[in-house]
C-alpha cells in the first residue's frame, strides 16, 4: 500500500493544464495570479458597503465611516452577514429536503428507505405514529421539519438532542435558535445602517445563527436525506480521478442535495441506459462525483469521487466527461465556458444556481425520474463527440472505506467494546481509549480548498500528524475527499498511526480517518459530540476534541464554524474570516466566546503550527481531566 502524495496530484493537474493550453481554456490557478494581491480592505474586512453614504474603507487617517461606526462595528457586521448567507445555504439546502419529504409516497419518485429513523424523529417531535401508514407519518414529519423554519414561537426542537449543559448555557446567553428564517433575517435588519454596531451582540448574533444551520436546518438535511436514501453504513468506494472511466460515458454530479444525485445514479444503473450507451460505441456509463453531492452517493452507494472542490476543472479537461450535472453550492460559474472548449455539457438543473453557459433542466422532486432519463440520455448521446486526442484521464485513484454515520461509529466501536464492562451500542467503548489514552482524542477535519493554500496540502499533512500522534479523524466535506484521494481512507492506512490508534483500527476494522459525510452532515459531528457528552458525563468542552478547517473558503464554512464553537468545540482554522482589521473582533472570536459557550476559535496559517497547537489543546483538556 502506497499512499498518493500532494506532489503527484499536482504532477496530474499540470498534465491536465497542458490540455487546457491546447484548447485555449481558462483555469483558477490563472485567475489566482490576475487577482493577487487581493483587496486589503475587504481581506481584513474593513470595508462596509452597507448604504451608498459609502462604500467606506477605514484606515489610519478615516478612522470612522461617514455614519460615524467605528472599525469594529464594521468588521463585526461583515463577519455576521458572511456567517448568516452560510446558515442560509445550508438550511435552504436542508429545506428542499423536507419538500422532498413531504413529496414522498409507496409509489412516488421518492420513497422511505429508513423507517425506523423516522418513526423514532416523529416520536422525538411528539408526532402520532401508532397503526398509522409510514407516509402519512412522513407527510406529518415533513411539514413539521417545515415550520421549523418560520414558526412565530419557541427554539429548534432538535436542540434538545444536546447535552444538558449545553443547553443551559445556550439559554443563559440568549443563543437557542429560533426559526431558523427568522435567524437569518435578524442577522441582516442587525448589520443594517443604523442597526449594531457593538461588536459582541453581532457575535452573539453570528453563534445563533449558525446554531441555526447545525442545529436545524443541516441537521434537517442530514436526518431526511437518511430516513429517504437509508442511513449510511460502511461502504468500499475508490476516490481520484482515475476513477473516471476511458471507455465509459463518465457523468459527473457535483453539487449539493441528493434528490438530484440519487435519482442519476439510480437511472445510470438502469439496464437500458447501459444497453443505449453500449448501443452509442461506449462500455458502460460510470457515475462519479465532486464535492459534498459525491459525498452523498459515496456513503450510500459507493459511487466513486472524482475529487472535491478545486478539482472541478480537472474533470472537463480530462476531455473524457460527457456531462457535468449540478445542483447547488460551491459550483465554479468557470465549468460554462470551460465546457464549450470540450464536447462536455454542462448542465445546470436548480433555480437556485443558474449559470451562463449551461443546459437548463429544471429538476423537480415531481418529475425527478424523467428529469433524471433526461440528462443521461443527453450525455450518452454526448459520447460520440468526443475528441479522442484531448482525453487524458490520469491514472491516480485510491481505495477508501466511507459512510460512517454516527450510528455507523456506535456500531463498530462495539468492537473494541470490553463486554465484560462496557455497554454495547454507546460511545462508552472510544470513551474507554480516550481515558486510557490509547487514542489521545479526536478532530473533526472539515471544510474546503482554497488557493490560498496548496490544494489539499493542509488537510492531509495535518492527518497523517494527528494520526501519527494516536488522534482519530472524522472527516467531512471536501476535507474527507482529500484523505480519501491519498489512500488516508485505506484501511491500511493504519499503518501510519500511532501505535494505540494503531490497535483500534484493527480492532474495530476502521481507516484512521472516519468519512462522516457531507457538510451538512458536520451535524452528524455533533451528535457524535453530544453522545460522547452523555456517555462520559462530561460537558462537550471537556472532551479532548476540536474541529478544524484548514483549507476552508465559503460563507457556509463561517456559519459551521460557527455552531461547533457554539457547541463547545474549539475550532482551527488555516485562512482568517476577514477579522484581522479590529482587534475587538479578533478577541472576542478567539477568546470572549468562551463565556458564553467554552469554546473559541484559533487562526493559524502556518499549517505545522495549526496541527501543534490541535496537540496542545487536546493535551490541555486531557490534563485538566486529570486523564
Ligand atoms: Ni463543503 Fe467547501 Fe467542499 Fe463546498 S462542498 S468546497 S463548502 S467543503
Ligand atoms: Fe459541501
Amino acid at each position: 500500500f502506497k499512499m498518493t502524495t500532494v506532489e503527484e496530484l499536482e504532477a496530474a493537474t499540470d498534465r491536465l493544464l497542458e490540455t487546457g493550453a491546447k484548447v485555449g481554456a481558462d483555469a483558477w490557478q490563472f485567475r489566482v495570479k490576475n487577482q493577487t494581491p487581493h483587496c486589503k480592505f475587504g481581506e481584513t474586512g474593513v470595508c462596509c458597503k452597507i448604504c451608498t453614504m459609502g462604500p467606506c474603507r477605514v484606515t489610519k487617517k478615516s478612522p470612522r465611516g461617514v455614519c460615524g461606526c467605528d472599525v469594529h462595528g464594521i468588521v463585526a457586521r461583515n463577519f455576521l452577514r458572511f456567517t448568516a448567507a452560510g446558515s442560509a445555504t445550508h438550511s435552504d439546502h436542508g429545506r428542499e429536503i423536507c419538500n422532498t419529504l413531504y413529496q414522498t409516497a409507496e409509489d412516488g419518485n421518492y420513497k422511505v428507505k429508513d423507517p425506523e429513523k423516522l418513526l423514532r424523529i416523529a416520536k422525538e417531535w411528539e408526532i402520532d405514529t401508532e397503526g398509522r401508514d409510514i407516509y402519512d407519518v412522513a407527510h406529518d414529519v415533513a411539514y413539521t421539519a417545515l415550520t421549523e423554519y418560520g414558526k412565530p414561537f419557541g427554539t429548534q426542537r432538535f436542540l434538545k438532542r444536546a447535552p444538558k449543559h449545553t443547553q443551559e448555557l445556550w439559554e443563559k446567553n440568549e443563543l437557542a435558535p429560533h426559526a431558523i428564517d427568522r435567524e437569518v433575517s435578524r442577522s441582516l435588519h442587525m448589520t443594517h445602517m443604523g442597526c449594531s454596531s457593538k461588536p459582541a451582540p453581532l457575535i452573539k448574533q453570528s453563534i445563533r445563527s449558525g446554531l441555526a444551520d447545525g442545529w436545524g436546518g443541516s441537521m434537517m438535511g442530514t436526518e431526511f436525506s437518511d430516513v429517504m436514501f437509508g442511513t449510511p453504513k460502511p461502504i468500499d468506494t475508490e476516490a481520484n480521478l482515475g476513477v473516471m472511466s476511458e471507455e465509459n460515458v463518465n457523468i459527473v454530479v457535483h453539487g449539493h442535495d441528493p434528490s438530484l444525485s440519487e435519482m442519476i445514479c439510480e437511472y445510470a444503473d438502469d439496464p437500458k441506459m447501459i444497453a443505449y450507451a453500449k448501443e452509442k460505441g461506449a462500455k458502460g456509463i460510470t457515475v462519479s462525483g465532486i464535492c459534498c453531492t459525491s459525498n452523498e452517493v459515496a456513503m450510500r452507494r459507493g459511487v466513486p469521487m472524482a475529487g472535491n472542490f478545486l478539482q472541478q476543472e480537472n474533470i472537463v479537461l480530462t476531455g473524457a466527461c460527457e456531462a457535468i450535472v449540478v445542483d447547488v453550492q460551491c459550483i465554479f460559474p468557470a465549468l460554462g465556458p470551460l465546457s464549450k472548449c470540450f464536447h462536455t455539457k454542462f448542465v445546470t438543473t436548480s433555480p437556485v444556481a443558474q449559470m451562463p453557459d449551461s443546459d437548463f433542466i429544471r429538476f423537480d422532486a415531481k418529475t425527478a425520474a424523467e428529469n433524471a432519463k433526461e440528462i443521461i440520455k443527453m450525455a450518452i448521446d454526448n459520447f460520440e463527440n468526443r475528441k479522442p486526442e484531448l482525453v487524458h484521464i490520469p491514472k491516480l485513484k485510491q481505495k477508501a472505506t466511507v459512510g460512517y454515520s454516527t450510528e455507523a461509529i456506535v456500531k463498530v466501536l462495539d468492537g473494541v467494546a470490553n463486554t465484560q464492562v462496557d455497554e454495547m451500542g454507546t460511545t462508552k467503548p472510544l470513551i474507554e481509549c480516550i481515558t486510557s489514552g490509547v487514542i489521545r482524542g479526536a478532530v473533526a477535519m472539515v471544510g474546503c480548498n482554497n488557493p490560498k493554500i496548496r490544494p489539499d496540502y493542509a488537510h492531509v499533512e495535518l492527518m497523517k500528524k494527528l494520526i501519527a500522534n494516536d488522534i482519530i479523524i472524522i472527516s467531512s466535506g471536501c476535507s474527507a475527499q482529500a484523505a480519501a484521494k491519498v489512500g488516508l481512507m485505506d484501511k491500511r492506512a493504519k499503518d501510519l498511526c500511532g501505535a494505540g490508534l494503531k490497535r483500534v483500527c484493527e480492532l474495530a476494522d476502521i481507516p484512521p480517518v472516519l468519512h462522516m459525510g457531507s457538510c451538512v452532515d458536520i451535524s452528524r459531528m455533533v451528535i457524535l459530540a453530544s453522545s460522547l457528552a452523555k456517555d462520559s458525563g462530561l460537558n462537550i468542552s471537556q472532551l479532548p476534541v476540536v474541529g478544524c478547517a484548514p483549507e476552508w473558503m465559503s460563507e457556509k464554512a463561517v456559519s459551521i464554524g460557527n455552531y461547533v464553537v457554539g457547541t463547545g468545540i474549539d475550532t482551527f482554522l488555516g485562512i482568517d474570516p476577514c477579522v484581522s482589521g479590529s482587534d475587538e473582533v479578533v478577541d472576542l472570536l478567539t477568546g470572549g466566546t468562551k463565556d458564553w459557550v467554552e469554546a473559541s476559535f484559533t487562526v493559524e496559517k502556518d499549517i505545522d503550527k495549526l496541527g501543534d497547537k490541535m496537540i496542545e489543546r487536546i493535551e490541555e483538556k486531557r490534563n485538566a481531566l486529570g486523564i
